[in-house]
């Protein structure tokens, strides 16, 4: 049996389908990992290959997040006109499963594994069901290392991505992760993460932790900080605010090698955080937070989100203030975005406000629904002169340039972004 995994290209009118540093896709290497040895398995990234419809295969796995579900249902379909059979699995499938039911033979919903090898089984006895889903989360124990040789020679820039937990204790309401993957906070064995990055380190020194929070259990953290620190990577990740709270952690962060940190500051008003549901979060202010970090050596990418209920049209010059006086070393300002699934959705269904369930409008940089306090163009003209306003080579040059080892990824990631932003317009 032959089967085709495929990442849906982003489209070239947003940033990230602009952004010529792309990622490989750890869901789908995690899946080759689940697939029975003698079943043939390729992946084909649109983002940075063609895809060869003709190529016969008798099964093809897409994965989606909301954004790319358009791409994703025409590649389903043309597919499916050659008599492959597809499965598609993700973020989208999984929170709108009857719509991706209408372009596939069958969906998963939620987490692939188990799900996936369950359902080779029945692709090869011809008799598929219509949606797959695993009612218990997977133990991480059970976890194979993904298989980064399928994605091999495909151009990416930077290859070392691994996750070592799933879930998020946070709750917060325009967050996808705790509609997938649940409230339950799971980790792996410290021992098969540091294989995997023993391993890994043979590639390159780089490493990118894709987890949405690093530090959900302290404890957690703290011994795989400690255990990565004689393997010395130079490592970036995301991470919750309140990390700056804890002294000790953050030198342990900073001893293990990291060099930058996505770090969700989400809005400088204190009413649209207890909206968001992260009240009690914002006990140190954003400036010094920022300050923080850089005194431990570590550079911040900050997300700022916008339109949130208590956002006006001063929020964007204040933002843009705190991140030129902090000397920030890279921001992401996404617009809000009701994703499928989120508590976020629900409610501004329930409000009447949301404006539009095209999908295409859903990357966080168009406006999807009915702000508060703001009209929906004044939305639209605030992103614009935020985004610019930051990525001008004034704004770029006055924050990038510090005494610490994050300038060698934030130096080419503001030029990158910038070019990004210009071209994508
Ligand atoms: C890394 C990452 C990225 C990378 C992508 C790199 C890459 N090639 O994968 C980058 C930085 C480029 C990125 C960009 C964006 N991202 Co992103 N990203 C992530 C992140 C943090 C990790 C993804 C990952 O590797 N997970 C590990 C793998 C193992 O898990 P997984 O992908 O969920 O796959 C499992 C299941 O979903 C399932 N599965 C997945 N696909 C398939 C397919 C089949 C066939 C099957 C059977 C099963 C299956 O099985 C897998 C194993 O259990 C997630 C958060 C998260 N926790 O997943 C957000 C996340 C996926 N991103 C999100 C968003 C919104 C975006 C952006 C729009 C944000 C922005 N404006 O910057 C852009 C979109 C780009 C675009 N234009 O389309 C949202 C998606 C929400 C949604 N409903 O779609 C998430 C969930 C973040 C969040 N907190 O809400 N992202």
């Amino acid at each position: 049996m032959k089967v085709n995994l495929v990442v849906p290209g982003w489209s070239p009118k947003n940033i990230w389908g602009q952004i010529k540093f792309k990622f490989p896709p750890l869901s789908l290497t995690t899946l080759a990992s689940f697939t029975p040895a003698d079943v043939e398995v390729v992946v084909t990234d649109e983002n940075v290959e063609e895809i060869k419809f003709d190529d016969g295969p008798d099964l093809v796995g897409i994965t989606t997040m909301t954004p790319q579900a358009n791409r994703a249902y025409q590649i389903a379909d043309e597919f499916r006109r050659r008599g492959a059979k597809v499965i598609l699995g993700g973020f989208h499938p999984s929170t709108m499963p009857q719509e991706a039911l209408s372009h596939a033979d069958a969906i998963v919903v939620g987490e692939g594994e188990a799900p996936w090898r369950n359902l080779i089984e029945d692709a090869r006895c011809r008799r598929l069901k219509q949606v797959y889903r695993e009612r218990l989360p997977l133990d991480l124990s059970q976890l194979k290392p993904p298989r980064r040789d399928v994605v091999r020679g495909k151009g990416y820039l930077f290859t070392n991505t691994i996750q070592v937990t799933r879930g998020c204790p946070l709750r917060c309401e325009f967050c996808s992760v705790t509609s997938l993957f649940g409230r339950s906070y799971r980790t792996k064995p410290i021992q098969a993460v540091i294989d995997e990055l023993v391993d890994l380190k043979r590639e390159s020194v780089f490493l990118f932790i894709v987890d949405d929070n690093l530090i959900g259990k302290r404890d957690y953290a703290e011994r795989l900080l400690r255990a990565m620190e004689p393997l010395r990577f130079k490592w970036a990740g995301h991470a919750p605010l309140h990390l700056v709270e804890d002294d000790s952690l953050m030198r342990l962060v900073s001893k293990s090698g990291c060099f930058a940190l996505f770090v969700g500051f989400e809005s400088l008003s204190r009413e649209n955080f207890s909206l968001m549901g992260k009240p009690g979060i914002m006990k140190i202010s954003p400036r010094d937070a920022v300050k923080k970090f850089h005194d431990h050596g570590i550079g911040v990418l900050a997300s700022f989100i916008l339109g949130y209920d208590y956002d006006t049209n001063d929020s964007f010059k204040r933002i843009l203030d705190l991140c030129n006086e902090t000397r920030i070393d890279g921001a992401i300002f996404p617009i809000l975005t009701p994703y499928p699934g989120t508590p976020l959705r629900k409610r501004l269904q329930k409000e009447g406000r949301i404006l539009t369930d095209n999908w295409d409008m859903y990357d966080m940089e168009h406006v999807t629904f009915r702000p508060k306090g703001m009209t929906v163009d004044e939305l639209e003209r605030g992103y614009e002169w935020l985004n610019t306003n930051f990525l001008s080579w004034d704004s770029i040059l006055k924050r990038i340039f510090k005494f610490h080892r994050s300038i060698q990824i934030f130096g080419p990631m503001n030029v990158g972004f910038r070019s990004a932003w210009r071209k994508r317009q």
